[in-house]
Formats: structure tokens, C-alpha cells, sequence
């Protein structure tokens, strides 16, 4: 693609919003935020509404919809937390706080999108349909993804920082070229926006115009490191434009807010107008995973004041409202977060039936010498243990 056709491509797009080239790119000047940590809805003046960044709130029911995914993505975000308590579990990396970006991120696709996520992300995965023991079994070690990904349109949940990316980018490519109308999000962490792979991804997908959405969940750390060591950037959305494409950022608490930016990013990306950036402004309540002691390099007061912007209880308070969360709304909503923890410990609680000999297959289509000396060793070990 030449560089007249990029430009002409992004004067076509911000024309439709009105604005210069350079506007439609950068994000705006105030992070979108639709809800107060109050649930009270803020004025329209307040909500980012600069041109280029206006957006349609959510009907009743879809925010009904992506409410009840965010009880039961607490709800599994504690259930398995306790898991590796008890033992069953070695670790998991939490999203307790995250919940909202994750359900917007995989809420607003169709079908036969894709979703690339990370570690973290198990509430989104959730939420692109996979049963909740095939989004676990890779966190007990049982196996290497313990769903189909082409069945979901999910990608294994990828531990490598930032790989996923360019596998995000690689899909949406082969989408277009074979005609298909496929979105693609691929999901990353503040931190993974310093690897090389982050560049690459961004780059390739706005010359090749793909349809990608890059959601950022800002939550402040890598591990231990602030994003002030990341990033000297005015915010990760500004690097959007640096590549030629659209950046937003939105205040990832916010679950109206999110589900009003994805729902029109992906139309945007649909309509062929190639990827954005969205940074979703967020907090990792606890800690990174359970190997990790987080008083060691952040103050018990900023976890407590990101307590106080919680997203369930804000969209909780919003919901109760408008009069759309009855208590009997509500009540079947917590059961069948229950259903969906049960169903974790049931399945937890009976001991993986991985045969260890598996390890060794599905690396190569040819195994090299060393690797079948590794197996041969493995065997001999398990045998003489049976013996
Ligand atoms: C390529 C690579 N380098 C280093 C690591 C080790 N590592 C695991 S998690 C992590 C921090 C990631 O932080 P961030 O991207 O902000 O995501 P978060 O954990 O906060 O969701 C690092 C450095 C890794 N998994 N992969």
C-alpha cells in the first residue's frame, strides 16, 4: 500500500467525523468516562463529547447483559483465587478490578470475531463463550489450551507478553485477503506495550489497513514496575497515532463507557476503516499473581482508593437506578454467577488425568534426538516409579 493511499484512507475517515486527520487519530483530550464511581451518569458536556469522539450509550439490555457477565467475572476471579489457596490451583494472575475492559472487549464481538488474550484475561475468554474448566485447564498445567480455539474464535490465552499481537494481526490479514468480515481484538497489558512484538503488531496492521482492535488494559504495573518506567508518551493512546491509526482512551471502570468505545471501535474496524488503539484506564487490585508481594512497591492507600472506583458496584449503583436492577434481577443473577463457581470447584477438585508422555508430542512434526532423549528419560523415570 503506498503512503498516498494510508493518507487518503485516514482523509476519508476523520471527514466523516468532521474533523482534521490528526484529530480523527488522537485520542481525546479527556479520557471517555460515561459513569461517576457513584453509578450516577455524567452530563453530556463531561463525556469526551469533542467531534470525532461522541458515543451512543448502550440500550437497557445490553448493559443488563454485560452487567450480569461482570458478577459472574468477579465472582470466578474469587473463586479461583481461592482455588490456589486450597491447593488446586499453582497460580493465577487475577483480574479483580479488570472485569469491566474484559467483558466489553469480547461482549461487543460477533461470532466469528477473534479474541487474542493474555494470562489475564480469563473473564474475557468466559465471555466469548468457553466453559469455564476448558479456560482453566491450562492454569493446573493439564494441558496446553484446554479449548479449540478455531471452535470459539479465541486464541490460547498467551503467557509470552505481546506474541499475541502479531498472531492478532496475522489473522486479521488472512481475514481480509480471503474476503471474510472478520474483527480481530487483541488484548495486552501497559507493560507489553515495551516490547518490540507491540510495534510490529501496530505497524503492520495500520499499513495493511487490518481490521484490529489494540485494547490496552492499563492497569498501572508490569508486575512491579509503574508504567512511569514504561512509558515517557502523554498516554499509551498516543502512540496510535505515530502508527496512522485512531487512539482512544477510556476510563476502564467505566463498563458504559467501554461497552459504548468497543461497540463503535468495532463497527469502525468492520466498515474498513483499520485498526485503533484503546487504552483502558484500570487498577490490578491484587496482587500480580499469588508468587508476588505487592506492599513491597505500592501503597495499601492507592490500592484502597481504586477500591472506591470499583466497576460492579458503580454499574451496580447505575443499574439499581435507572430501575432496571430489581432484586429479583439481581438474585438470579448472583445464582447463576454460583452455578458458573461451582462448576469451577467441581471440576477442580478432581485431579488432572494427563498422561506426562504427552508433553513430548504436538512440538514437532519430527521429534529432534534431544527431545526424544528427554521423553526416554521421563519414561524410564515413570516406570521405574510404578514399578
Ligand atoms: C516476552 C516476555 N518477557 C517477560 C515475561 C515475564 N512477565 C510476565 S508478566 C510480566 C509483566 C506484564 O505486565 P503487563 O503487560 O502490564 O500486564 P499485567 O500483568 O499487568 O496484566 C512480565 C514482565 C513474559 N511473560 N514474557
Amino acid at each position: 500500500m503506498s503512503a498516498e493511499t494510508t493518507s487518503d484512507r485516514m482523509s476519508e475517515v476523520s471527514k466523516k467525523f468532521g474533523i482534521s486527520p490528526e484529530d480523527y487519530m488522537l485520542p481525546a483530550r479527556h479520557m471517555i468516562n460515561l459513569l461517576n464511581p457513584d453509578g450516577t451518569l455524567r452530563p453530556e458536556n463531561e463525556q469526551g463529547t469533542e467531534p470525532g469522539h461522541e458515543y451512543p450509550l448502550p440500550s437497557p439490555a445490553r448493559l443488563m447483559e454485560a452487567y450480569a457477565s461482570l458478577v459472574t467475572g468477579r465472582r470466578v476471579n474469587d473463586q479461583n483465587s481461592a482455588l490456589v489457596r486450597q491447593g488446586r490451583m499453582a497460580v493465577y494472575p487475577s483480574s479483580h478490578g479488570q472485569e469491566a475492559c474484559q467483558i466489553a472487549a469480547a461482549l461487543c464481538l460477533e461470532e466469528n470475531d477473534w479474541l487474542f488474550p493474555t494470562y489475564r484475561d480469563t473473564v474475557a475468554v468466559l465471555t466469548k463463550g468457553v466453559a469455564p474448566m476448558e479456560v482453566m485447564t491450562s492454569f493446573r498445567g493439564e494441558w496446553h489450551c484446554g479449548y479449540d480455539p478455531k471452535a470459539y474464535k479465541c486464541a490460547p490465552m498467551s503467557t509470552p507478553l505481546t506474541t499475541q499481537l502479531l498472531h492478532a494481526v496475522g489473522v486479521a490479514h488472512a481475514a481480509k485477503l480471503r474476503g471474510e468480515n472478520t474483527v480481530v481484538v487483541a488484548m495486552c497489558g501497559d507493560g507489553a506495550t515495551s516490547e518490540g512484538d507491540f510495534h510490529e503488531a501496530l505497524n503492520f496492521a495500520a499499513v495493511f489497513n487490518l481490521p484490529v482492535i489494540f485494547f490496552v488494559q492499563n492497569n498501572k504495573y508490569a508486575i512491579s514496575v509503574p508504567l512511569s518506567h514504561q512509558s515517557a508518551a502523554p498516554s499509551l493512546a498516543h502512540k496510535a497515532v505515530g502508527y496512522g491509526m485512531a487512539g482512544e482512551r477510556v476510563d476502564g471502570n467505566d463498563l458504559m463507557a467501554l461497552m459504548a468505545i468497543m461497540t463503535r471501535a468495532v463497527r469502525m474496524a468492520r466498515e474498513g476503516n483499520g485498526p485503533l488503539l484503546i487504552e483502558a484506564h484500570t487498577y490490578r487490585m491484587q496482587a500480580h499473581t499469588n508468587a508476588d508481594d505487592d506492599k513491597r512497591y505500592r501503597e495499601d492507600s492507592e490500592v484502597q482508593a481504586w477500591i472506591a472506583k470499583d466497576p460492579v458496584t458503580r454499574m451496580k449503583a447505575y443499574l439499581e437506578d435507572a430501575g432496571l436492577l430489581t432484586d429479583a434481577a439481581a438474585a438470579k443473577i448472583a445464582q447463576d454467577a454460583e452455578v458458573v463457581a461451582k462448576a469451577l470447584r467441581d471440576g477442580m477438585n478432581q485431579d488432572a488425568n494427563t498422561d506426562p508422555r504427552e508433553l513430548f508430542e504436538h512440538v514437532y512434526s519430527t521429534k529432534s534426538t534431544q527431545l526424544a532423549e528427554q521423553q526416554a528419560l521421563l519414561v524410564d523415570e515413570l516406570d521405574r516409579e510404578e514399578a
